[in-house]
């Protein structure tokens, strides 16, 4: 749509001119001629704010862990329930949700910290835990007379700060644990299996909130050994956020450390709110769940300016450019897709926080994240393409107003 022809720009013009008038005419009334979400026609749609499906307080836990919708063949309790934790907390829910209400379950708690869950080839749910030695142990569940209960996984193995947990999807029932100092471990999906093999070893900043944070493998490994994974870049400040592809070597328990293709790389002025989590959709589409940049409160305003990608969920089309930079498209359907706004293309959804771990059930074709609060809430969204998820104008179901500097301007007022 040409948005810039003259008739439009006078058009524009006037109404700009008319609404100071108007507004030097109404001196005792807090008068915005200038409210960038007010519909127009140079500029983006009106687009109000989304509340989370589900949300809990500081009675619960302060730093939510999302999770999966379970699809596993052990636990027939937890079919079509989304089993999330809080990482502070250490506590296991599950959400049942039928697209109107949604409804809470305790199940049980972690006993040695929390970071991640992942699931196997078959569906099978893990909880990673965090106790950031080199002794965290993956956790299964178990369920009898409604009591719920972690099993040790692999007794054999241990792990050292794992961050995510993913299988190759090739049918070798393999799992690959991503360890955030920078290396993937991966083993055969078997309760005796007794040694891990070295996946990946690359340089990261670690730790804190940053480090190796994501692995997704491409729906059709099988055929092009590609995986793609989010890290932060070894380094100073400013920090820098990378999204790469690699391919796997000869060995299929060996990346091809060579191979690297670098798809996003970016400055990062503060060491937290890094998101990392990845899915694939059903149509074949990468998503990658990027947070606000960090420090508290969004200081950068960063949520709601369509022009960055913090604090959005982008969706790129991973096999447009295959064998050429940038390595991506744009998917056609992507809600800014081709627009005249200055905004990336790349968004899918924003308003986001903090998103730790982002997932795609395929029975329901929904995008799962839980996406960590700043003081009060925590949350669990669905993820819809075009829809703003509300940071940092609300936190949870609830108007946020800072400190230190407030919701953004763009904020619907
Ligand atoms: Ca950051
Ligand atoms: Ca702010
Ligand atoms: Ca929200």
């Amino acid at each position: 749509m040409q948005l810039d022809s003259t008739a439009a720009v006078r058009s524009a013009s006037w109404r700009r001119i008319a609404a100071m008038l108007f507004c030097a005419a109404l001196v005792a009334f807090a008068c915005d001629d200038d409210d960038p979400q007010a519909p127009t026609e140079d500029g983006p749609p009106a687009v109000g704010l989304t509340d989370p499906i589900w949300e809990y307080d500081r009675t619960q836990g302060q730093s939510i862990t999302g999770g999966y919708v379970y699809r596993g063949p052990s636990v027939a309790a937890l079919v079509g329930k989304y089993v999330y934790a809080d990482h502070s907390s250490r506590r296991i829910w599950a959400l049942s949700y039928d697209g109107a209400t949604a409804s809470n379950e305790f199940l049980t708690t972690m006993p040695d910290g929390l970071s991640s869950f992942g699931v196997a080839e078959d569906g099978e749910l893990f909880a990673c835990g965090w106790n950031s030695v080199n002794a965290t142990k993956l956790r299964g569940f178990s369920e009898s007379g409604g009591v719920y209960t972690l099993t040790d996984a692999f007794p054999n193995l241990t792990f050292n700060q794992p961050v995510d947990l993913q299988n190759s999807g090739d049918g070798t029932d393999r799992l690959f644990v991503v360890q955030q100092g920078g290396i993937i471990r991966v083993f055969p999906n078997d309760p005796a299996v007794a040694s891990t093999t070295e996946f990946l070893n690359i340089a990261v900043q670690c730790c804190g909130e940053m480090g190796l944070l994501g692995l997704a493998f491409h729906p059709d490994y099988e055929t092009n050994g590609f995986f793609f994974v989010y890290y932060s870049l070894a380094g100073g400040t400013p920090w820098r956020a990378r999204l790469s592809r690699f391919h796997v070597s000869g060995d299929p328990n060996v990346a091809d450390e060579a191979s690297e293709k670098i798809l996003l790389e970016f400055n990062d002025r503060e060491g937290n709110h890094n998101g990392g989590g990845m899915c694939f959709d059903d149509d074949g589409f990468l998503y990658l769940a990027i947070g606000d940049e960090g420090s508290g409160g969004d200081p950068y305003q960063n949520a709601q300016n369509r022009e960055v990608v913090f604090g959005k969920i982008l969706r790129l089309d991973i096999d447009q450019n295959v064998d050429t930079a940038p390595y991506y498209g744009i998917p056609a359907d992507n809600p800014y897709a081709v627009n005249t706004w200055g905004f990336r293309e790349e968004i899918f959804a924003w308003g986001l926080r903090n998103p730790w771990r982002i997932s795609h059930d395929t029975t329901t074709d929904r995008i799962w994240v839980g996406d960590v609060g700043q003081g009060s809430y925590e949350e669990i969204d669905i993820i819809e393409s075009g829809k703003n998820y509300g940071w940092d104008c609300r936190e949870g179901m609830h108007d946020y107003l800072g400190p230190p500097d407030g919701p953004s301007p763009a904020c619907p007022q």
